[in-house]
């Protein structure tokens, strides 16, 4: 009897229990389906469209073997072998503050690095697990930490990348499609994989690093019918940094508490990589691209882009209404290499003559083409003519008086009509290696 009256109340404590959760979790899902940005979360999406240009890092102990970030799992790698990999990450050679300056030197306004990848080592220093940079390699410091400080002093914003996928965790359970039998128990408990770890490392990472401009989230992709707990991880990091954008690469539509919609090697609507919608949503937007071949540093990838490529992708990403950000890979000792410095001042110094088209423009209003794109900011068009060698260009209709077309370049007139039908443009000759004849019109 006593047995029965014990085993109700054990039953009626459950049932409470399983609605008070029930409730709870409803209520933060509820909170970020029913998601309004903050003030500050809209003013910093305002800031993302007009900053247009920022550095992609990706950097970990993976670097030491120069084959790419996705060297565990194309290895087929052990856990008991990938261990050994921290105990050679000793980069004597990193320097914030050279980091930080190459980037501004580049004409990038922020930057978005690896905290951690898909091997699950934090490349910060992290109370949550001992998987970290300080615990496990010779180094023994905080590089995110000097980062961050070195871009809060510079004046450019951070974000962190943070892959939810982990193929180090055997907590990350069930595994995803990615997953290889390297030594990891075949059970694991999901719930603490995101509640405890992956929150509690975000919690530190949005609280010990000053102000972050956002999360960039990757790897959901490798579980896509997953409970990943989005609700409750979002809310956690608005809450935490009501500003911070959260940034998935999940290659699907926006969910609810997304801020901003990133493709991956494919401006928005595209999907020529093979992986990312074409639905494009009313977010800003990002696509992100590298400037070899490969995010981590990889020794035998000498496909450099040159300069001129970047910098149309930058003007491409520009018309699509779209920023771009711009992969580097730096090398294990911490030093970035020669190719990628020179290409990024290159840019840099294009961007200090022809910024005004890009930095806080919007999507012009001439779609997209072959030829070109336009972008817009104020009583402006810009006219961004990338690949057109006729000395005549027909523009569709514009609904706006044009009063003017001069060369952004010299301020040269550029002779124009305007008819009810479209816009022609008598165009200069293409200079050697021009990337981009820049025609403002005014209106
Ligand atoms: O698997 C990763 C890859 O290593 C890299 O980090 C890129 C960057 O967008 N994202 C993933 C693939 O979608």
């Amino acid at each position: 009897m006593e047995v029965e009256r014990v085993s109700r109340a054990q039953r009626w404590t459950a049932a409470a229990f399983f609605c008070f959760s029930f409730v709870i979790s409803g209520f933060l899902a509820q909170a970020q389906s029913d998601y309004q940005p903050s003030p500050d979360n809209l003013k910093a999406r305002q800031w993302f469209q007009d900053a247009k240009f920022g550095l992609f890092i990706h950097w970990g102990v993976y670097s030491v073997l120069g084959d790419g970030e996705w060297v565990f799992h194309n290895r087929k790698l052990t856990l008991d072998e990938y261990n050994q990999l921290p105990k050679f990450f000793d980069p004597e050679k990193f320097d914030a503050k050279t980091w930080v300056a190459l980037a501004k030197a580049a004409g990038m306004k922020y930057i978005t690095i690896t905290s951690r990848h898909h091997d699950g080592f934090a490349m910060f220093d992290s109370k949550v697990s001992d998987w970290n940079i300080v615990k496990r390699t010779p180094y023994g410091k905080d590089p995110l930490k000097m980062l961050a400080d070195e871009a809060h002093r510079q004046g450019i914003k951070l974000f962190f990348y943070y892959s939810q996928l982990d193929w180090h965790n055997p907590d990350y359970y069930p595994r995803g499609a990615t997953s290889w039998d390297n030594g990891r128990p075949n059970h694991g408990d999901w719930n603490a994989y995101l509640d405890d770890y992956m929150d509690g490392q975000l919690r530190e990472l949005l609280t010990n690093y000053g102000p972050i401009a956002g999360i960039w989230f990757d790897g959901m992709w490798d579980k896509p019918d997953a409970d990943w707990h989005l609700a409750k991880t979002y809310a956690l990091i608005h809450q935490l940094q009501p500003a911070a954008l959260i940034i998935p690469n999940h290659h699907q539509t926006p969910k609810p508490g997304e801020d901003v919609q990133t493709f991956e090697r494919d401006l928005p609507g595209q999907n020529t990589a093979g992986f990312n919608t074409k639905v494009v949503s009313q977010l800003p937007l990002e696509e992100c691209n590298t400037l070899n071949d490969s995010w981590g540093f990889t020794i035998a990838d000498n496909h450099y882009k040159s300069p001129e490529e970047v910098e149309q992708m930058l003007v491409r990403a520009a018309g699509n209404n779209a920023n771009l950000l711009l992969n580097i890979g730096p090398m294990p000792n911490g030093e970035i290499q020669e190719e990628f410095v020179t290409r990024l001042h290159a840019v840099g110094e294009w961007l200090s003559r022809y910024g005004e088209s890009i930095y806080g423009t919007r999507g012009g209003p001439i779609a997209p083409a072959d030829w070109g794109v336009t972008t817009q900011k104020t009583d402006k068009i810009y006219v961004h003519v990338l690949h057109w060698n006729a000395k005549l260009l027909a523009l569709p209709a514009i609904s706006s008086t044009i009063h003017s077309a001069k060369l952004l370049s010299d301020g040269s007139n550029v002779d124009f009509s305007q008819r009810e039908d479209g816009v022609v443009l008598t165009l200069p000759d293409a200079k050697p290696a021009e990337a981009d004849r820049v025609v403002v019109l005014m209106r």
